[in-house]
């Protein structure tokens, strides 16, 4: 069984930088990780990367020959992906003895809610290569500071979810940054939990533009309230502490966390209904404010960029 995570969402939301500070956590507490890069338009990538989709296809090459701007040619190399699986799965069968696998994706967020082409791809490896995949939808943090914006944040993450049908979590990124854009109208909780949105309607109403709306956007509300799928977790890549934090998340989410366990059904169940802190004693520095190393390893993320 290999462990891993795909990781998604609107262009500039983090992923790459996610990619390379998840990848020197993971090593740091002991995980061999591969990175996977399935985005053709990423130039300038920061980390070692296992597997790159520009060997198969290039965006500028698909651009020049198909006569396709930047979002059909995102397409097109999905959809060749997809036909090509089978390098994928070549390049992917060395790595799964013992590698956590990150998979870093293109932010063009119709690939995760409207086309087939990178659902299929992730299901095709999951079935075929046995893995445990948690998507890792990265979401600004300062969406929060428009109630508009935050809708949409929302309706965004709903239908991807949806979509995808894969565990899955919500993550506010770059939420060192969110006091930078001004006082939240809410506590920062209020966001994280999405609880009752109607209280965004007054805010909405103070804006000319969104009042208009008004009917559409209460009913928009209560499609995100009837699912209640939707809430959001938060991240500062470069704090050792709020990646710590994800991570449990994502263990208990995509099994890993159970990896090691062959006794009973009970044992299972304890962990499962149990508190997030399973054995991360076994990493003395994962919550030690002291610990200075996981602290410079995590420096890095931004200045190799
Ligand atoms: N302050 C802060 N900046 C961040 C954080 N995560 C990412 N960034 C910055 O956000 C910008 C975009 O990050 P990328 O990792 O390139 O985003 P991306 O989602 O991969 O972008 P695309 O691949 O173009 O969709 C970069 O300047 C990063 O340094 C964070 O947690 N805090
Ligand atoms: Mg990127």
């Amino acid at each position: 069984m290999v462990f891993g995570q795909a990781v998604i969402g609107p262009p500039g939301s983090g992923k790459t930088t996610y990619c390379n500070g998840m990848s020197q956590f993971l090593t740091l507490i002991g995980r061999k990780v591969a990175v996977i890069n399935l985005d053709p338009a990423n130039d300038a990538l920061p980390y070692e990367c296992a597997i790159n989709i520009e060997d198969l296809i290039k965006l500028s090459d698909v651009m020049n020959e198909h006569s396709l701007g930047p979002n059909g040619g995102l397409v097109y190399c999905m959809d060749y992906l997809e036909k090509n699986i089978d390098w994928l799965e070549s390049k992917l069968k060395p790595l799964l003895k013992d590698h956590y696998l990150l998979f870093d994706f293109p932010g063009q967020v119709e690939l995760f809610f409207l086309h087939s082409n990178a659902r299929s791809v992730i299901n095709k490896l999951i079935k075929k290569l046995d893995l445990r995949l948690t998507a890792i939808h990265l979401v600004d943090a300062h969406l929060c500071s428009d109630p508009g914006k935050y809708i949409s944040a929302l309706l965004l993450s709903l239908s991807t979810m949806i979509h995808l049908e894969l565990p899955h979590i919500n993550v506010l990124s770059k939420i060192d940054l969110i006091e930078s854009y001004g006082k939240l109208a809410f506590n920062l909780e209020y966001y994280t939990d999405v609880e009752d949105l109607s209280y965004l309607q007054h805010h909405l109403d103070q804006d000319p533009r969104s009042a208009k709306y008004r009917k559409l956007t209460k009913e928009l509300c209560n499609v995100i309230e009837d699912y209640n799928l939707v809430n959001f977790s938060t991240l500062d890549i470069q704090d050792k502490e709020s990646v710590g934090n994800l991570v449990k998340l994502i263990d208990k989410s995509n099994g890993y966390i159970f990896s090691s366990i062959d006794s009973s059904a009970i044992e299972f169940s304890k962990i499962a209904a149990g508190p997030l802190d399973w054995d991360y004693y076994r990493y003395p520095f994962f919550f030690s404010s002291s610990s200075k190393r996981a602290l410079y390893i995590f420096l890095p993320v931004f200045l190799q960029r």
